[in-house]
């Protein structure tokens, strides 16, 4: 994190992928950092969080897998606050880990079946390569477009991660960033999950999660940093702030808090 942070308003210029452009959009417009981790378990408390934070977000991230309930219908409901509120939803924090061939599969078919309706998806990297490709083909089957620039989903790739004794290696970390970077990569892979900033290139977001103003930890391995510290130390772009606000007693207020200090801590990175 040596180099200098390139503002928004420039990289928003270079991004290629659909997805990574509007959702940098969205954080100019409404001047947010902050994507909320709506882990709830139920279709009516996850529409509820959704409206309730939706003004001070730029990003939703669902674990769709953790609903009692999940039916497809309620997304459909959660799109329109999307639309009302203005924010992007990451409806899928799946993190695929199988063969290109399997991944393909579990990206378009199943119950889910996940690329009709979500924007945003990620995969650890683990497999190697081929998880990419097979999440691309199906994108791309899907459309029915041969254009890659015309792929709409963007791919996050997990290159670090929040939790205690976690197996990742700085090597493992560089090893996820030269796929992201690689050109025939370069108009579906949005960015990353990861603690910080890992690649220079403009064109790729970093998204951090074990954020908290209060906390510092579970008793399950998760590890807690504040807004300010992963956006001015660490130099990432989007914080995933999960907990710290969907138990907070008020969430709309502590979803404001969060989109206020990560907004501050954003314009202090640009003259750090
Ligand atoms: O390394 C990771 C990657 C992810 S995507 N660590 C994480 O915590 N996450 C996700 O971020 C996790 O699945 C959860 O949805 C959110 C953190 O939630 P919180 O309640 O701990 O803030």
């Amino acid at each position: 994190n040596h180099t200098k942070r390139i503002p928004f308003e420039k990289r928003l210029e270079l991004i290629p992928n659909k997805v990574g452009k509007r959702l940098v959009q969205i954080m100019l417009q409404k001047k947010t950092c902050l994507c909320v981790a709506a882990d709830v378990t139920t279709c009516s408390q996850l529409l509820q969080l959704a409206d309730h934070v939706g003004p001070f977000i730029c990003l939703l991230k669902t674990h769709v897998d953790i609903l009692t309930d999940f039916d497809k219908q309620s997304l459909v409901q959660l799109k329109a606050l999307a639309d009302k509120h203005n924010f992007l939803i990451f409806e899928v924090d799946r993190k695929f880990a199988d063969i290109g061939n399997t991944v393909k599969q579990q990206f378009s078919g199943g119950v889910y079946n996940i690329v009709s309706w979500a924007d945003i998806i990620n995969c650890h990297t683990l497999p190697g390569p081929g998880i990419i490709d097979g999440l691309k083909e199906a994108a791309i089957e899907y459309h029915g477009k041969k254009k890659e620039n015309e792929i709409y989903h963007g791919l996050l790739l997990l290159a670090e991660m929040s939790s205690e004794g976690n197996l990742i290696t700085p090597d493992y970390t560089r090893h996820s960033v030269a796929l992201a970077e690689h050109e025939k990569y370069k108009e579906f892979v949005i960015g990353f999950i990861s603690m910080g900033k890992v690649s220079s290139n403009p064109t790729l977001l970093h998204m951090t999660p074990g954020v908290s103003i209060q906390n510092k930890g579970d008793n399950l391995g998760q590890q807690y940093l504040t807004p300010e510290h992963v956006i001015c130390e660490k130099g990432t772009d989007v914080i995933i702030v999960g907990r710290g606000i969907y138990q907070s007693k008020d969430p709309a207020k502590s979803a404001k808090e969060y989109q206020d200090k990560s907004w501050e801590a954003y314009l202090k990175s640009l003259n750090n």
